[in-house]
């Protein structure tokens, strides 16, 4: 017979057995039978200054692992705080579980003090949630969370627990087998289209991947480098599907999209085949959705049903697992190759050679000056001294796009940023998660001065768990992204947007006990991140950019993504060739 535990022990068996390490949570009033559990559990809780960036920390701990990130918040004020993260995850798809609590059963639906609505809140920004109101479903509808949360598509589980749960006791019953109707996960991908797919990429004159983070959460990184080396394939990775293939494998043109380069944008505007793998057709990638790769038929392989034909009819749908999918089409490639065909062959040379020449017209350049920090510049030697190694993280804006584009990032799961919600603040608690779970790594958080000041609580979480954080701030004393847009497309007229009282970045790290810097010329550069780098513990450097620089490329709102404002002087539309 297993021995007798509350709730909230039980709670703590049950993430234990799912190999949770560390939780990222605040705690309050109803959580507080949980937290007098935590008091002595191996399970290391890490207090964040605010429930958001519970979420988010969970979500850099789970997007630098593949592991399931968890977070913990209380009732009420603390759950709904967590809701941006959610979405957040909802939206990159992250597995993470949320462990809200709830007020006491008989008092739910009475106003009770603390009481929100958390599981209807919810409902739309999670992949599932549950209200635990007996302890009796506890231990089965946590492992469930688990499974749900990591399985398929990943994505945010919520469970919500009364605090006449977490106060019960019981004994933990082992979960032997989770069986959920409604709830189907197809990973092999139907054997005809795999065969048509094949069929297709061997008659292709201009194929083209576009992969995304589908690749990253399915780990198939080996099986995409297998793919496109063996069928020499030019390859797009979107924003969340950089470091997929290696920034530096000769296949990889860039990253396509509103931000994307010159190259990876012709190449989709141009390519006869699209391989579509683990990604979502989003509005930042395709811009106009009607002439997007007007010229190619499309592959799309996903593990969600619902992604397939959303935004983009697809010739040869395949519902699967990518790893599972690719490993097929790369046995079936192997065993068949196509028959010697020298008019194909000459067309394919024909295709590399065309993008090679739009890479070499436009590259994404490294802008620098004698007298001021160009934000390029910052980003190159960010990518120098990390090597494509490092773990990245970004907030949103400018700064996030100038970083995929200019960091290298040799593996996945390096580079974590908030795709799909662009939640600002996202990038400090990301690294924070990110660096507990791998604390071997280097770790940069490359943030603006808005959303900085977004997370500036965490600086007390980064200084009282010693975590040897970078944090790099890129000031242009805007908010710089929303600044571009009023430039570009409202006649300058800034709006809210100047960010004029900064603090201190020496005096504000100092504040919290660690080693902080302002910097503004190019030649402080290079020394200033070494020293940041070289620091044993956290570092904040503030560094001080040109102000109004705009990110090129860019595709205006609306417009088809060949249609690319390369940069001043003078708009240049790039006709489809
Ligand atoms: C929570 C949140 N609020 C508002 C926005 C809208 N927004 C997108 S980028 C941006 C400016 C960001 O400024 P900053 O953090 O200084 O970064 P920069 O663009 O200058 O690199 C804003 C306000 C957002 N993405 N997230």
């Amino acid at each position: 017979m297993s021995t007798l535990m509350s709730g909230a022990q039980m709670l703590l068996e049950c993430l234990a057995r799912e190999g949770v390490d560390c939780i990222f949570g605040y705690p309050g009033g109803v959580t507080l039978p949980l937290y007098d559990v935590l008091y002595e559990h191996h399970i290391r809780h890490v207090l964040v200054r605010h429930e958001e960036n519970a979420a988010f920390a969970a979500e850099g701990y789970a997007r630098a692992t593949g592991k399931v990130g968890v977070c913990c918040a209380t009732s009420g004020p603390g759950a709904t705080n967590l809701t941006t993260g959610l979405v957040d995850a909802m939206m990159d798809s992250i597995p993470i579980v949320a462990i809200t609590g709830q007020v006491p059963t008989k008092l739910i639906g009475s106003d009770a003090f603390q009481e929100a609505d958390t599981f209807g809140i919810t409902r739309s920004c999670t992949k599932h949630n549950y209200l635990v109101k007996r302890l009796d479903d506890l231990a089965q509808i946590v492992h469930e969370a688990f499974y749900v949360a990591a399985s398929g598509r990943p994505g945010p589980v919520l469970v919500d627990i009364t605090k006449d749960v977490f106060q019960g006791q019981g004994h933990y019953q082992p979960v032997s087998s989770i069986h959920l109707p409604g709830y189907k996960v197809f990973t092999e991908g139907h054997t005809g289209q795999i065969r048509r797919a094949a069929q297709l990429i061997q008659e292709a004159e201009r194929p083209l991947v576009y992969a995304g983070g589908g690749i990253i959460a399915a780990g198939a990184a080996s099986e995409l480098r297998e793919f496109v080396e063996r069928n020499e394939i030019p390859t797009v990775n979107t924003l969340m599907g950089l470091g997929a293939l290696p920034s530096d494998h000769p296949n990889f043109i860039s990253m396509p999209g509103m931000h994307g380069s010159y190259a990876a944008n012709l190449a989709l505007t141009n390519a006869d085949l699209l391989i579509a793998l683990g990604v979502r057709f989003d509005d930042r990638v395709t811009g106009r959705l009607a002439a997007f790769a007007p010229h190619a038929k499309v592959i799309h392989v996903d593990i969600d049903p619902a992604e397939i034909g959303k935004n983009r009819a697809p010739d040869v749908p395949i519902v699967g697992d990518v790893k599972r999918v690719l490993a097929r089409l790369n046995r079936l490639l192997a065993e068949s190759p196509a028959p010697a065909d020298e008019k194909l062959s000459a067309a394919r040379r024909a295709w590399w050679h065309r993008i090679r020449q739009w890479k070499e017209e436009h590259p994404l350049e490294v802008v620098k000056s004698d007298s001021e920090i160009k934000p390029q510049h910052l980003m190159s030697e960010i990518d120098r001294l990390s090597g494509g190694q490092a773990i990245v993280t970004s907030d949103v804006g400018q700064h996030q796009m100038w970083a995929a584009q200019l960091i290298r990032f040799r593996e996945p799961r390096l580079w974590l940023n908030s795709g799909g919600l662009g939640s600002m603040g996202f990038g400090l608690p990301a690294a924070i998660g990110a660096q507990f779970a791998r604390p071997d790594k280097l770790v940069f958080s490359i943030v603006g001065d808005g959303g900085f000041q977004m997370s500036i609580p965490e600086l007390a979480t980064v200084a009282s768990y010693g975590l040897p954080v970078k944090i790099v701030i890129m000031n242009n004393g805007y908010l710089g992204m929303v600044r571009q847009w009023q430039t570009l497309f409202y006649n300058n007229r800034l709006s809210a947007v100047e960010l004029d009282s900064f603090p201190d970045a020496e005096k504000l790290a100092g504040a919290y006990g660690f080693r902080g810097r302002t910097i503004d010329k190019p030649w402080d550069l290079a020394p200033a991140l070494e020293e940041a780098v070289r620091e044993p513990g956290p570092y904040l450097l503030n560094v001080k950019v040109s102000p109004s620089e705009n990110v090129y490329p860019m595709v205006p709102a609306g417009g088809a993504i060949n249609e690319m404002v390369l940069g001043p002087p003078q708009p240049a539309a790039v006709p489809a060739k």
